[in-house]
């Protein structure tokens, strides 16, 4: 459905997911109020809350009730959050702005960073856990999405994948290596968001593992125009200075093919994604203008 209201659907979901963020934070008058503030700081710097929406969308395409999910769409950008503000400390990026606020550790110091990052992650398993609160959720889908989680954020996941970008950075690396980078940094969280959801949503089999593919197309997708929004994109529009890729010797898509052969690839993976849907009816319109969206998005 091309006329499908991307952005107001994009809106109301996000003021959901910032109300349930909003409820699962600790009050902030206490001892540990720094470390707390700190977490709020980058919970509410103005992030897409893609994750929380992919999740929310796989469990209602699936016909489940999206509010089932929401504990788990919080635990995703919580997981999301800390990697972004680990990912600018000083040891990793160095990045001094995100989202066009100064980084975590610019405002409250590099100790109280790294612990805001350590809280974020590990309540979002807290809250994972809380799911088995809602009596309609099995124990066997509240581990099967804890697993899922630890294995997208873990070792062979988000963190293996920030390990070989590191590792890149003044080396030379093929194609393959800087796609399984890209598929394990990036793509595995956003990939999970959509499993998780399609899980508790109460999806088949053959759903869930669509929407894994769906989400393994986009990943890639969201990456290689994340790479060119680096050469192309406009510093006020992406809150974030421009071409810091290139000044750190980053390997990406553009450093790499070009930025045609790199625009060309990611249109094949948002068609990639839009032809995984095909089980779908029109409730997966909101994940179809998703993966078109990142074909036109500025930030
Ligand atoms: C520190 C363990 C650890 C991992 C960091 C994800 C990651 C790994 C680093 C982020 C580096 C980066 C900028 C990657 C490009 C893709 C990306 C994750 C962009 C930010 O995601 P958005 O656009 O962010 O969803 P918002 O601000 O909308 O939440």
């Amino acid at each position: 459905m091309p006329d499908f209201e991307l952005k107001r659907y994009l809106a109301e979901q996000k003021e959901r997911v910032d109300a349930a963020l909003e409820k699962a934070l600790p009050p902030s008058a206490r001892l540990e109020k720094k470390v707390i503030e700190a977490a709020r700081y980058s919970l509410f710097a103005g992030g897409k809350r893609l994750r929380p929406v992919l999740c929310l969308a796989a469990a209602d395409v699936v016909g489940g009730d999206p509010a089932v999910s929401m504990p788990a769409a919080c635990a995703l950008e919580r997981i999301h959050t800390y990697s972004l503000i680990h990912d600018d400390l000083p040891a990793m990026d160095n990045d001094d702005f995100r989202r066009g606020r100064p980084t975590n550790h610019k405002v409250f110091g590099e100790a109280v960073a790294i612990l805001a990052g350590d809280a974020l992650l590990t309540e979002a398993f807290g809250l994972l856990a809380g799911l088995r609160e809602d009596r309609s959720i099995s124990a066997r889908k509240v581990l099967d999405v804890i697993h899922i989680l630890v294995k997208a954020s873990g070792t062979c996941g988000m963190i293996g994948g920030q390990v070989i970008d590191l590792e890149s950075e003044n080396r030379d690396v093929d194609m393959a290596t800087v796609e399984y980078m890209h598929v394990h940094k990036t793509g595995a969280l956003l990939s999970a968001s959509l499993q998780v959801g399609a899980i508790l949503g109460g999806g088949s089999n053959d759903q869930i593992a669509t929407l894994k593919h769906y989400g393994h197309h986009f990943g890639l997708a969201f990456q290689i125009t994340d790479d060119i929004l680096d050469v192309e994109g406009n510093a006020v529009e992406m809150g974030k200075t421009p071409g810091s890729d290139v000044a750190k010797n980053k390997k990406t898509y553009p450093a790499l093919i070009g930025l045609a052969a790199s625009k060309e690839a990611a249109r094949e993976h948002v068609d990639g994604a839009i032809q995984a849907l095909e089980i779908f009816n029109d409730k997966a319109d909101p994940l179809r203008a998703l993966a078109r969206y990142l074909l036109v998005r500025r930030a």
